[in-house]
């Protein structure tokens, strides 16, 4: 059994690969809900649905986001009522959103949901979301502080960043299945996402951090930093605010208590030196998932690091 802390879009490409590699019945995605928004009255996860789909073999995988074919015919005529539309919500994107939200508001809990929604969508693996409880990540920023979403979306990423919040982590519990997964897995990776907004929301949630400082040794992350740049999105300004290096070095530093093993891109062999003075035995890879077959290597290569004894 594998379990694999999650984002959105970055996981999901990392799990195209790994549905090559392992068989789906033994994984176990975490997914953040920090980014979750509601708009239109509808309960929105994102991440959740990114991997969901991805799961499902439904995700668009030019955007990273969203269902391959979608229209966007709701949101025009949402738009003709001069409501904002910088989140773009598909129709049949929709179709979940309203599912979930129906779903929730008759009693279930979110990762009822999410179990109800990916059996219908015929997904093997087990996807759970962080949390059952409300979780927000907020930017804050000179002007004030925004939801993940609008800063991420609406405003693309450009305010500077002060601080962020995981508003609601500290009364939150995990979602049942989280603590017994990280328990029970012969290896536990962090899927190459941003560590700040998409795995930072994870291991706010009290007890997650502690479940995982008790198998370091068998929790490996992978950089979504090479050289000293993201491989896309926020991750090196969100890191540069939270105090962190963007390089190798401060991705392994970010998760040094909790992964005693990272993979970081073969062009960063000579951080590797750096990485092990912080108590992180590092393993180096192509990272960049330029296609599908680049995503199935890496995907190997995690899981073998995963049983490597040196
Ligand atoms: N990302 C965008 O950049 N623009 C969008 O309009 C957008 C809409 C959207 C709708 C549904 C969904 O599941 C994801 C969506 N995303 C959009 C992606 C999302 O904002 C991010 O991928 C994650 O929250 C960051 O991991």
């Amino acid at each position: 059994m594998i379990a694999v802390l999650a984002g959105g879009t970055g996981a999901a490409k990392f799990v195209r690969g790994l549905l090559e590699v392992v068989p789906p019945e033994t994984l176990t995605l975490i997914g953040n809900t920090g980014d979750d928004v509601e708009l239109w009255g509808l309960h929105i996860s994102p991440d959740l649905d990114t991997l969901m789909y991805q799961l499902a073999g439904l995700l668009n995988e030019e955007r990273g986001w969203g269902i391959q074919g979608d229209t966007f015919t709701c949101l025009t005529a949402i738009g003709r009522y001069g409501e904002p539309t910088w989140f773009q919500l598909g129709d049949r994107d929709l179709a979940t959103h309203l599912v979930r939200t129906k779903w929730l508001r008759q009693g279930s809990s979110l990762t009822e949901v999410t179990a109800m929604l990916c059996a219908r969508l015929g997904v093997r693996a087990r996807l759970l979301p962080m949390t059952d409880d409300p979780v927000r990540t907020h930017i804050r920023t000179p002007s004030g502080a925004l939801a993940f979403q609008e800063f991420f979306v609406r405003e693309r990423w450009m305010p500077e960043v002060v601080a962020i919040e995981y508003r609601g982590s500290e009364r939150a519990r995990p979602a049942p299945g989280v603590l017994e997964a990280i328990g029970a897995a012969h290896g536990i990776l962090i899927a190459p996402s941003n560590p700040i907004t998409s795995i930072g929301p994870i291991l706010s949630i009290p007890g997650v951090r502690e479940a995982l400082a008790e198998r370091r040794d068998r929790v490996l992350a992978i950089s979504p930093i090479i050289g000293t740049e993201a491989v896309s999105g926020p991750a090196g300004k969100l890191m540069r605010a939270c105090g962190y290096d963007v390089s190798p070095l401060g991705v392994a530093r970010y998760y040094a208590g909790v992964a005693g093993r990272i993979l970081i891109d073969e062009q960063d062999a000579d951080w590797r030196e750096a990485i092990e003075r912080v108590d992180v035995r590092a393993f180096t890879a192509p990272l960049r998932m330029t296609d599908r077959a680049a995503a199935i290597r890496l995907a190997r290569m995690a899981v073998a690091c995963l049983h490597s004894e040196t």
